[in-house]
Parts: C-alpha cells; structure tokens; sequence
C-alpha cells in the first residue's frame, strides 16, 4: 500500500469519489503524455505537479480540491507528481495494490483486513528518497485502526511502524498541524495559500473509497 498524505493519494481518492472512471500513474513524463494523446480527448486529463506546482500544458495541478466531479467525472487521469506516482509504480508488481490518505484510512484498513493477507507492506512516499512526518503519521493511524478493531490478528513486525503508531498518538488530536510542521508542509505554504488543501488532506475517515490497481499502472475504485 502506498500513501502520500500531502497530496497524491489524497487526490488520487477525491477524484475516484467524485466520478473518475480511472487513473493511470507515471514517473515519466513523456510516457504520460505519449498514453494520453492515445486516448480519446473528451475523455481524458493530464493531471500532475514538480515541485508543488503544476506541469506546464497539463489540465490540473495535484491538488485534490481541482479534481471536482464537473471535472473528472467519467475521465481517465493521467497523473505524474513527484514522489506519489513514482512509489506506485515502484510497487506495481504487487498483488494488491492500494493507495490511502487520511481520508480514507478506515475504508482502507477494512480492506485489508477483508483480504485476511499475511503480510501487508506500507510505502510512505517521503520526498525525493527522504522520510516524511505526513506519510508516517498516516501508516501510524492505519495501524493503530487495525489495532484497536482487530487486536488478536494484527502484528507489527518492525520499529518504523512502531514509530508510526508513537507518531500517530502524539498528534492525533491535531493532524493540520502535523502537516504544516511537516517539511513538504512548510514547503507548500512557501508556494502560496494551501490551507484548504491541508484541511482536505488531514480530513480523517471521510472517504468510503479504495483506490486499486486494477491492471499495471491503473487505479479504480474498488
Ligand atoms: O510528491 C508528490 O507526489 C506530491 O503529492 C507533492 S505535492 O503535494 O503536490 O507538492
């Protein structure tokens, strides 16, 4: 499972909910826009960002508070950001692949529990390789549900997720300010006014949907 809490997975989740058919993720660039020129133009966005802002000549930017159903109803979205899309496709050999943000953390969480799997590996993002507060917290919170709902069948089996679950009860009670303490938060309010974004994005257990790899690279809501 892969979580980018600020934003990718966040956004990934809104646009699922608010209508769009599916998402296609990509590191590169010209990959992405070589897929979607191949595919129907009515049908289809470009949506991603580099360093915070969006790509030049793409629809959207990677906020989730753009991906409104008047704007991806029904569309395929073709999404590359900086370190959300790259995790997903690094672990695309997976059997069953997820993504979770806060807003979906419980829908998530009962999904993996659903699948009875052995072995559950959670990828934060990070930025650029390093650890991230946002995506820490997120698998604390993922692990404390499980906790609490499936005690006898959950086991955390190494000291980052122990961490995580340490993090998570330090600052459950004010998520928003964990992600502006956050580097990639504070680097987002360098770029301007991202206070609903950071609302969205710490918005705990909203969401009922669970993005899914549905074939190599694509997301649906299952
Ligand atoms: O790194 C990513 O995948 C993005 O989510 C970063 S940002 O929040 O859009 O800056």
């Amino acid at each position: 499972m892969v979580i980018d809490v600020l934003r990718a997975t966040t956004t990934i989740s809104w646009a699922l909910k608010n209508g769009a058919d599916s998402i296609q993720v990509f590191a590169d660039l010209d990959l992405l826009k070589d897929s979607a020129t191949k595919w129907n133009a009515d049908e289809r966005l470009m949506l991603g960002e580099r360093g915070g802002k969006k790509i030049e000549g793409f629809d959207l930017g990677n906020s989730p508070l753009s991906v409104t159903k008047k704007v991806v109803d029904g569309k395929r979205l073709f999404m590359s950001t900086t370190n959300g899309t790259k995790s997903l496709q690094k672990v695309q050999d997976a059997k069953h692949l997820f993504a979770m943000g806060l807003p979906n953390r419980k829908a998530v969480a009962e999904k993996i529990i659903s699948l009875q799997s052995e072995n559950v590996l959670i990828l934060g993002s990070g930025w650029e390789g390093s650890y991230s507060l946002e995506d820490s917290l997120a698998a604390g919170a993922l692990a404390s549900y499980l906790l609490i709902k499936y005690e006898l069948e959950v086991n955390i089996v190494n000291d980052e997720l122990q961490a995580a679950l340490a993090l998570w009860n330090l600052w459950r009670d004010d998520i928003l300010k964990c992600l502006k303490t956050a580097t990639h938060g504070k680097r987002l309010t360098s770029l301007g006014n991202y206070d609903e974004d950071f609302k969205c994005c710490s918005e705990l257990d909203c969401l009922d949907i669970v993005p899914a790899q549905f074939e190599r690279g694509v997301i649906r809501a299952s």
